[in-house]
């Protein structure tokens, strides 16, 4: 038992006696002694704004918003700004200075595309672990469970049954590479790295894949075959304490669905990729439904923890017509070809890099208002949607403002099943899920991010100290840029409209040291 925890009993013994302190931990063994089944849908970069239950009216997430009635909100969740370290934090429990991300994404594309031979391939490629480094499905394993990781893992290269098996999958089936998960029509895909082919998908020529804004009938969707293996997955471990994370590759961008899913593609006033995305978030909406109906239909759900959470906060650009990065508003760039609608011009004044404020590009406001987007560090890059469903366990239509982040999801697993933990910069947010014992808070929280026009950011208190490009002391026109610490108070300023880092210097002198913390190389444990 935690020290808190000792502590509270003692409060309890000596105001409240003793029984209700064994009904207490009585409580908290029950649920630890269930052996619950634990599925995570990780949607990729979905805005909490995209999502019905956050006022959103123009799509529609009924079986989403049902997660939300039927169980608790986190409404401060944060994850890294982009995919693969979000990926590496939710495997590790480390934040995403600390943990692994292997090689970059795109050389499964170049191999495709005959850019590259095999043994070019061979050598670049990271096939082996990082001495020290221990994984959730691994965690999952000792306790007693069977572990499985569906759709886009985009981190290291596990395209071999080893590499899987390394990282404590006994089944895997999806795309490795984070770049070839830019297309819903892969020339492939890995289960239990063995690569299967899709005939009829497009090949891929060139260092991307071909990204069809709307397929043909005779391709195969990416998202259907995740889909049917999962639901085929639960069919068969029905029997057995089941861990399973459903990556889904919904709804990263560039725009694309499938003829049979293109269910907006009659609505008045939006443009084509605007159609085609809310189609998308109908297509993920679908998947959550479908696999909430085969717990229901086995007699699952009342002993299965869904976790449902994006990677990173909301992306724009899969949509929207107007680049908000541009000097120009009337540049229209297509996601698609990679083209602008028109030359490039220089103006007359000094253009300067965008600031993370919205102009009203965004007609489904996927931030909710919020600065900045998916690879940029302010509110709207790093702020995720987050529910977590287990009924009779985790009390329905309630909310939690604590603050969690995405190297929480181990820890907090591993308190629920006695797994055990080596290392790790989360905490556990059991407490806050089940409504018991004390909920140990974050001192601060810290994601090593090096894009965008926000980078490195901590939040501690509601006080944020972000590292933000200087766009009047950046030069667009020959790409210099000039970094600096800002600093936002969030509770009274949620738009980080106010850069108050002269005002308050001594909270970023603080601050700044905790970076430094932070960011330190740690020596894994053995
Ligand atoms: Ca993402």
């Amino acid at each position: 038992m935690k020290k808190y925890q000792q502590l509270l009993c003692l409060f309890i013994i000596l105001f409240s006696g003793v029984a209700c302190v064994q009904e207490a931990s009585q409580n908290n063994a029950e649920v630890k002694d269930e052996k619950p089944n634990i599925i995570l849908i990780y949607a990729d970069d979905l805005g909490p704004g995209i999502l019905g239950y956050n006022g959103q009216t123009k799509i529609k997430t009924p079986n989403i918003d049902q997660l939300a009635k039927d169980g608790k909100v986190f409404t401060n969740a944060y994850g890294s700004n982009v995919c693969s370290p979000a990926r590496a934090s939710i495997l590790t429990g480390l934040n995403n200075a600390h943990a692994p991300v292997h090689t970059p994404g795109g050389l499964q594309c170049q191999l495709a595309a005959g850019l590259i031979d095999q043994a070019t391939f061979d050598k670049k490629i990271y096939r082996k672990q990082n001495e020290g480094h221990y994984y959730i499905g691994q965690m999952a394993q000792k306790a007693g469970y069977t572990t499985s990781y569906f759709g886009k893992l985009g981190f290291g290269y596990s395209d071999t049954a080893e590499m899987i098996d390394s990282y404590g999958f006994d089944y895997h089936c999806g795309l490795l590479d984070a770049v070839m998960c830019w297309s819903f029509y892969p020339p492939h895909y890995f289960e239990n790295g063995e690569r299967i082919l899709l005939p009829n998908n497009p090949k891929v020529t060139k260092k991307s894949p071909t990204c069809l804004l709307v397929g043909e009938d005779s391709m195969t969707y990416a998202e259907d075959i995740w889909l049917e293996k999962a639901l085929m997955y639960i069919d068969d471990k029905k029997e057995e304490p089941f861990f399973m994370i459903y990556a889904t590759q919904l709804p990263h961008g560039p725009a694309s669905i499938a003829p049979k899913d293109y269910v907006y593609k009659d609505q008045e006033g939006w443009t084509e990729l605007e159609k085609v995305y809310a189609s998308m978030i109908y297509k993920l909406d679908q998947s959550v439904g479908s696999l909430v109906q085969k717990l229901d239909e086995l007699g699952l759900s009342e002993n299965t923890l869904i976790v449902f959470a994006s990677d990173n906060g909301h992306e724009i650009q899969s949509y929207a017509t107007v680049n908000p990065h541009a000097i120009d508003p009337n540049l229209v760039y297509d996601y698609q070809t990679n083209t602008f609608n028109q030359p490039i011009v220089k103006p007359n004044t000094k253009p300067v890099f965008w600031d993370g404020h919205h102009s009203g590009e965004d007609i489904f406001n996927g931030t909710r208002g919020e600065r900045g987007m998916k690879r940029h560090s302010y509110q709207g890059g790093i702020h995720l949607p987050y529910i977590a469903k287990w009924p009779n366990k985790i009390k329905a239509s309630t909310k939690s403002d604590v603050v969690i982040t995405d190297y929480d999801f181990m820890p907090t697993i591993a308190d629920l099943i006695n797994g055990e933990i080596k290392q790790t910069d989360g905490i556990s947010y059991l407490p806050t899920l089940i409504d018991e014992g004390e909920q140990q808070k974050h001192d601060y929280i810290f994601f090593k991010n090096t894009t965008g026009v926000a980078r490195d950011v901590l939040i501690k208190d509601g006080w944020k100290l972000v590292n933000e490009k200087d766009v009047k002391a950046s030069d667009y026109t020959n790409n210099t840029s000039v970094y600096k610490w800002a600093l936002y108070d969030l509770s009274n300023d949620p738009y980080e409209k106010k850069n108050v880092a002269s005002e308050f210097s001594s909270k970023v002198i603080e601050m700044k040291k905790l970076v430094k913390k932070a960011n330190y190389p740690i020596q894994l444990a053995q």
